[in-house]
This record gives structure tokens, sequence and C-alpha cells, in this order.
């Protein structure tokens, strides 16, 4: 793996495997449909659409970034976390509290994510697992300090990373996506070239 403390579990996921969580996140969003979320003050627009599942969900639109109980659109809450994916936690960080958040994003073919911490959690000792399905990306991580030396490395369908330890915090984004490397979402989600599913736990217990 490219950063001291983060695990990449290439292929981890079987493609029956794979089927079996894109039919989960196509239920997941006939609950709570994908919604675009904008930069703090800004407003503008992420190239990402996102949802989510799970008791929280994060969001982000002019007032800030955060995790709430409810969809921004329609206010319904989240869709509960599927047990496949509290398996998937439980199996892989052995972490004592169940994942409270699994955010979904969806990359059209142009979209990506700039370097960022994932730093909205309360509890940072809980490892980050981050499943990518679809199309592959050119993952690019680095250290904690935005200033830090970085790397990229392509993500496949299957694969899953998790940043755990002294990854935990540390820079991460995607460059790109890489188009029609896989066919895993034609059906289902004809518009969408990769889908990640990130799983977090939010609160600390008792506080
Ligand atoms: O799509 C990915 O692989 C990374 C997503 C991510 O870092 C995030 O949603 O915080
Ligand atoms: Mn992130």
């Amino acid at each position: 793996m490219i950063v001291s403390g983060a695990r990449y579990l290439p292929g981890y996921l079987n493609p029956a495997d794979q089927k079996m969580l894109v039919e989960m996140v196509r239920e997941i969003t006939i609950e709570a449909p994908p919604f675009t979320p904008v930069m703090p003050r800004t407003g503008k627009p992420f190239s990402v659409t996102m949802t989510n599942c799970g008791a929280l969900g994060w969001v982000s639109d002019r007032t800030g970034y955060r995790y709430q109980t409810h969809h921004p659109d329609n206010g319904a809450p989240w869709p509960s976390m599927p047990p496949i994916l509290l398996n998937l936690w439980q199996t892989l960080t052995g972490y004592d509290q169940p994942p409270e958040a699994c955010l979904v994003n969806f990359y059209a073919a142009m979209a990506r994510m700039g370097l960022h911490v994932d730093g909205d959690e309360a509890d940072r000792a809980a490892p980050v697992l981050s499943i990518s399905l679809g199309d592959a990306a050119l993952f690019r991580i680095g250290g904690t300090k935005r200033g830090d030396p970085t790397s990229s490395f392509r993500v496949q369908t299957g694969d899953i990373v998790i940043l755990e330890n002294e990854s935990r915090l540390a820079y991460h984004g995607v460059d790109r996506i890489i188009s029609a490397s896989s066919t895993l979402l034609a059906r289902s989600f004809p518009d969408i070239s990769r889908i990640n599913l990130t799983l977090r736990r939010v609160t600390r217990p008792g506080g």
C-alpha cells in the first residue's frame, strides 16, 4: 500500500457480491434519491451526486459539512444500514462499534473529488472503509498535511480501501474516472460510471 497505516484489498468483492451491492444501492436510491451537494459558502455544486444509508448521512450545503439524520431534499430518514455492510465492516475492521453512516458517491464520467480529509466524525479512532464499484478511478492519497507528497493508484471494481491508524486523517481524493473500464453499472445506473461506498463511525460512545 502507498501510505502507511492504510489497507488496500484489491478485488476483495467477487462479481456476484458487486452485483448484490449495486442492487442494494438501487434500492437505497428509491427511498433516498441522489442529491447534488454544494460547497459551503460558495454554493458551487460538487461533480458527484450523493446519497446515504444508516442512522446518519453526510451532507454539504452553503452552511457547511455535517452529518444529519434526514435526506436534505425529501426530509425522510436515511434508509437503514443493510446487514451486508454491517458484516463487511465487522469482518474487515473488527471495530467494536458499528458504522453509523454509509455515504454513496455517484461519479459520472467526468466527475472527480478534490483532495480532502474525512474529518467530520467525532470518532477519529474508527477506520473509514471505502468500496469501489464500476469503472476504475485514479485514487490519490498523501499524508496528514495538505503539502505532503501524494501518489495515485487505480482502484477497480470490487476493491476496498481502509483508512486507519496513521492514515485515518490522510488527504485523499479521486483525480479521474477511467471510462468504460467496467460494465457493472450499465444496467442499473446507465449514466453513472462509478459508485463509491464509504462506511464511517461518526459518534463516540457516550459523547
Ligand atoms: O470515491 C472515492 O473513492 C473516495 C470518496 C471519498 O473520499 C469521500 O467520499 O470522502
Ligand atoms: Mn474521503
